[in-house]
């Protein structure tokens, strides 16, 4: 696949090491969304451990370096809110109550609830306790006319909710995109599009799949508004995610949101990213969402390194004991492959 590599993928006006919010946020705020981000980041640290050590049914996808993303989204949602995420939602779903050991045992392919081992981690949806939406199947982009379709029902029964689609920047090219779009706007449907411009489709760089510099450039043929920001900074992201989430609510129509991020790990643990030089690697470490909110906190957010250190040994803590319980769960039994295929 052809590849490129610009020096940061980064536009210098997006680009900060240092972050803080434009208010006061309130202390026990910043330390849900911290604690989300931070069981995330350990939850995928263990999957890749887990997947080395071929206990994991299948590849496994991992989305460190873009927990501050789907942590400021989700923190914006109401809880009748719907939203879908790809790949890279892990700490959106935990943000909802989705628990870390669930979803290690699904990648364990265990006899979990809600698939009973008929899906892998990467599938997660469970609409009914946790308003996360199935995003049908993993067809790059078809979550977006399935979003609009979920925008059309809130709209059709004038309920005030939106539906939040995530989804990659390589996602952004195939055809669904754009019907989905080009529906979602003609019917002013509460659609906001959350784009997480990692930097690469699979190995591809944006320049070798898209002919504009930014995902929201796209925008104009669909007459709606559209953002760029940083999103390894979760007071960015907030801020940024609340406009598009407000238009939406308000009847206004679709609202696309573009967060440049990079994922320091592969497309999945099989993918060592070879295609990745080390300068753009150690651009974006620098700038790690984990780092950039951990340095805030323990600096002038207030709560100090120790408390910081605090958190992430109780995230280490819980994603063992997750761990522990997940292998601790029978794999679904041979006699019942054929349960569940169909709805009652
Ligand atoms: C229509 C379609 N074409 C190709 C694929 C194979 N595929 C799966 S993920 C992927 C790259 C996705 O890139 P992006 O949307 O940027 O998301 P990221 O993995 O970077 O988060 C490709 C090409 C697919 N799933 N669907």
């Amino acid at each position: 696949m052809a590849t490129e590599n610009p020096a940061s993928f980064l536009d210098p006006a997006l680009d900060r090491t240092s972050i803080a919010p434009e208010g006061a946020v309130d202390r026990d705020q910043l330390v849900t969304w911290y604690r989300t981000m931070r069981l995330a980041r350990t939850c995928d640290e263990k999957l890749g451990a887990l997947y080395r050590q071929g206990k994991i049914v299948g590849a496994v996808y991992l989305a460190v370096g873009q927990e501050a993303i789907c942590t400021g989204v989700v923190s914006l949602l109401q809880p009748d809110d719907y939203f879908s995420t790809v790949a890279r939602g892990l700490a959106g779903w935990f943000l909802r109550g989705v628990e870390p050991r669930h979803v290690i045992a699904r990648w364990l392919g265990r006899d979990v609830p809600p698939s009973h081992g008929r899906e892998l981690g990467l599938f997660l949806a469970d609409i009914e306790h946790h308003g996360i939406a199935p995003y049908h199947n993993g067809s790059m982009a078809s979550w977006i006319p399935s979003g609009a379709g979920f925008a059309l029902a809130f709209k059709v029964r004038k309920q005030p909710r939106v539906y939040v689609a995530f989804t990659g920047d390589g996602a952004t090219s195939p055809g669904d995109f754009y019907e989905g779009l080009n529906f979602a706007a003609i019917h002013k449907l509460p659609l906001v599009v959350i784009v997480e411009n990692n930097c690469f489709a699979y190995s591809t760089g944006n320049a070798a799949q898209m002919p504009v510099e930014n995902v929201a450039d796209r925008a104009p043929a669909f007459n709606i508004p559209a953002d760029v920001a940083f999103g390894n900074d979760i007071f960015e992201v907030r801020r940024v995610a609340k406009r598009a989430i407000d238009h939406a609510r308000a009847g206004k129509g679709p609202y696309l949101v573009e967060f440049k991020t990079f994922r320091t790990r592969g497309h999945g643990e099989h993918d060592d990213m070879g295609y990745v030089d080390a300068g753009l690697r150690e651009f974006w470490e620098r700038r790690d969402p984990l780092r950039l909110f951990s340095e805030y906190l323990a600096g002038a957010g207030g709560l100090g390194e120790a408390a910081v250190r605090a958190i992430d040994d109780e995230c280490a803590a819980s994603i063992e004991e997750a761990v522990a319980w997940a292998e601790a769960q029978p794999a679904p039994a041979p006699e019942t492959v054929t349960d569940r295929l169909f709805a009652p």
